[in-house]
């Protein structure tokens, strides 16, 4: 087995989440993970490529989702048994994670007390100089693109180069000062990145740990791959800390970085040699430009898998006549927030209801195969009724398009957080936002609160806490009923569903009360419940949220050659790279890189 010069752990939100009683609510029934977020960044996939390609073995380990799949999964054990790499690695990019990987690089720590601990993502951007100042943190990058300052930095941790000249990074040097480099920009495009996931395939078949590397319960099932148009977002939603705002801000990028089209269709095709799951293409296509979404359109023509496009925005019936034409079995994701326009608004997206119906009605014409529309609770102007009023609106789709089961329309809470970074968390007056958890460390203790109602950060001028978590589960309510009207989920699911969220209200308010009254014995009593509805996805059904899979769900002669190829290949790279204090000239390369880019 190659000794890896990095080991990327992924962290579960809250640890250890088997041991505590804790009510998470519907914080993640909108996305494929379970509410203890086990899915790990993209970014994991580019940064194996880019270290991989200079001679630096990467092993991914989603400890998460191997907590999650095992009761009994010793995190110790695994840890301490695990080869000392040049640096760890833990993603802190969703905030949801404050907890987990704090906890997961203090026990790494503690086991390999010489090797230094990395930390980085979106999350670890915004908090970087709190950060550092943790015990078991070494090392931060910074940025939404890290594979170059990566790469430099196992480079000075390999060679004993000193760190003041690696970009984005903040660390603390042997006297315990921190230290903020200067950021450098991302790259302006996407051209130079290696979105391969199939490098992450053979990366588990050569580290023998297909456990280790499987991106969220259940993907052996359904297994759908995103990939993605761009880095950044033209757009600004209030409670996005992926916003145009945000990346300005944290990331210094005044515009998205895009993939190139032909590029993107490579990924997409890329998936569709090896899988017969859905791509799900991040990012509205035409952000870029209608001549971007054309030529990405010309590129896929004919590929056949379930393929999910997003719209941030109404379409015309021309562009998804094309989408059409190319992708034979598209289907149409839509945030339309609210039924209310004003709410809609208030959040950044200024379009009508007739606008997106009038989207809607030619997209079925033209043969969508799932159009699933979003609505949140949680939003500025947005009161309890007006979330209940959704639900009514969403009746009103289901009667006017939702005949042959294509439409499904969703409801979740924004939730744990609104993002730091957002418009509505650095002003939140401006938006009706009430911010009540601010620093990094306010965020991992609000995440072992005994409720969802208090990890939340936020409430509205609008709602309280109590009234977005209670007309969560209500608006939830009627969405179930609904979808058993429409034919959407069978009677008996429903049943079930109902059950859990008449349970999840039921318990928030116990929770509520006991927490109220210092009663930690009382929640402790409640655990067996706790679990039960801990256990359910409440809003939705997560089998309605997936789109048909061929019963071939790989394609494994293909997958099989690729293996042997990329094995020969993988061999070759690292007899040519010999990693890890080997070769002098290397080092030189490497002090060459590293005051290139002093002087740059
Ligand atoms: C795609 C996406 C998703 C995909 C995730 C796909 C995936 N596996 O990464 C899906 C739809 C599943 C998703 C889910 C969620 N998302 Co999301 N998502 C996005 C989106 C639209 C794009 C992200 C992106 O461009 N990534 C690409 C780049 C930027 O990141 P990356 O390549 O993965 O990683 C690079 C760097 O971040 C960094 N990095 C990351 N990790 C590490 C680790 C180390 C050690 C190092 C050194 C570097 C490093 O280096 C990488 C390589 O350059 C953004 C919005 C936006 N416009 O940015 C929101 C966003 C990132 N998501 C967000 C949130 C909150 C969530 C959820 C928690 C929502 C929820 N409640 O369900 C879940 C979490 C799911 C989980 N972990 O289980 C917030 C995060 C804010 C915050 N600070 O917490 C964002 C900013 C906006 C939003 N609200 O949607 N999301
Ligand atoms: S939520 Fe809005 S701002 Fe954030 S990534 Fe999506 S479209 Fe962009």
């Amino acid at each position: 087995m190659t000794t890896p010069a990095l080991i990327l752990l992924h962290a579960p939100s809250v640890y250890d989440f088997r041991k505590m009683t804790i009510l998470r609510g519907p914080v993640s029934d909108l996305v494929p993970s379970s509410s203890i977020f086990e899915m790990y960044p993209i970014g994991f996939t580019t940064l194996s490529a880019r270290l991989e390609d200079h001679g630096y073995p990467v092993r991914v380990v989603n400890l998460a989702a191997r907590m999650l799949r095992d009761p009994h999964f010793d995190v110790e054990t695994f840890v301490a048994n695990l080869p000392s790499p040049l640096a760890f690695g833990l993603d802190l990019h969703w905030l949801p994670h404050a907890h987990g990987s704090l906890a997961i690089a203090e026990i790494v720590k503690r086991l390999h007390p010489d090797v230094p601990i990395l930390m980085g993502g979106f999350s670890s951007t915004y908090f970087h100089e709190e950060l550092i100042q943790y015990p078991q943190v070494d090392l931060v990058m910074r940025g939404d693109s890290t594979e170059e300052p990566v790469t430099l930095l196992m480079d000075a941790l390999n060679y004993d180069l000193p760190l003041d000249t690696i970009p984005n990074l903040t660390w603390r040097d042997k006297e315990g000062r921190s230290h903020v480099n200067p950021m450098q920009e991302g790259p302006p495009d996407l051209s130079n990145i290696e979105f391969d996931y199939r490098r992450l395939m053979i990366a588990a078949a050569r580290d023998m740990d297909l456990p280790s590397y499987l991106p969220f319960m259940g993907w052996m099932q359904y297994p759908i791959m995103p990939v993605l148009s761009c880095r950044g977002c033209t757009a600004n939603c209030a409670g996005c800390g992926g916003s145009n705002f945000a990346f300005r801000n944290m990331h210094g990028r005044s515009r998205p970085a895009y993939r190139p089209p032909e590029r993107l269709a490579d990924d997409l095709r890329q998936i569709a040699s090896v899988t017969n799951g859905p791509v799900f293409v991040l990012g509205d296509i035409r952000q870029a430009g209608q001549d971007y979404a054309q030529r990405f359109l010309d590129a896929v023509r004919g590929i056949e898998v379930p393929t999910i496009i997003e719209l941030f925005r109404p379409a015309s019936r021309e562009f998804l006549q094309t989408v059409a034409n190319s992708l034979p079995n598209f289907a149409l994701e839509i945030s339309l927030e609210s039924h209310d326009p004003e709410v809609r608004h208030a959040f950044g997206k200024s379009y009508g209801n007739e606008q997106i119906e009038k989207t809607m009605r030619a997209a079925l014409d033209l043969g969508v195969k799932r159009l699933d529309i979003f609505f949140m609770v949680g939003l500025p102007k947005q009161t309890y009724q007006s979330v209940l009023d959704t639900a009514g609106y969403a009746e009103k789709l289901l009667s006017d398009y939702g005949a042959d089961g294509r439409l499904h329309p969703f409801i979740g809470p924004m939730a744990p957080f609104v993002d730091p970074g957002s418009l509505a968390f650095e002003r939140p007056d401006q938006f009706g936002y009430h911010i009540f958890h601010r620093t990094l460390e306010e965020h991992r203790r609000a995440l072992i609160e005994p409720s969802w109602q208090f990890t939340l950060n936020y409430e509205t001028n609008w709602m309280t806490r109590r009234e977005i978590v209670q007309s969560t589960y209500e608006a939830g309510l009627r969405f179930n009923h609904l979808k058993v009207q429409y034919g959407l989920v069978d009677s008996r699911e429903a049943a079930r569903v109902e059950g859990a969220i008449q349970e999840g209200s039921r318990l928030a308010d116990e929770i509520d009360r006991l927490r109220a009254a210092e009663d930690q014995a009382g929640i402790d009593e409640l655990a067996p419940r706790v679990a039960a509805v801990n256990a359910t996805r409440i809003l939705e059904e997560k089998s309605e949220l997936n789109l048909p899979v061929a019963a071939r769900r790989f394609k494994l002669f293909s997958l099989m050659t690729l293996l042997t190829w990329s094995w020969i290949r993988h061999t070759w790279m690292m007899l040519a790279h010999p990693p890890l204090r080997r070769r002098e000239e290397l080092r030189n390369a490497a002090v060459k890189r590293a005051s290139s880019l002093v002087k740059g």
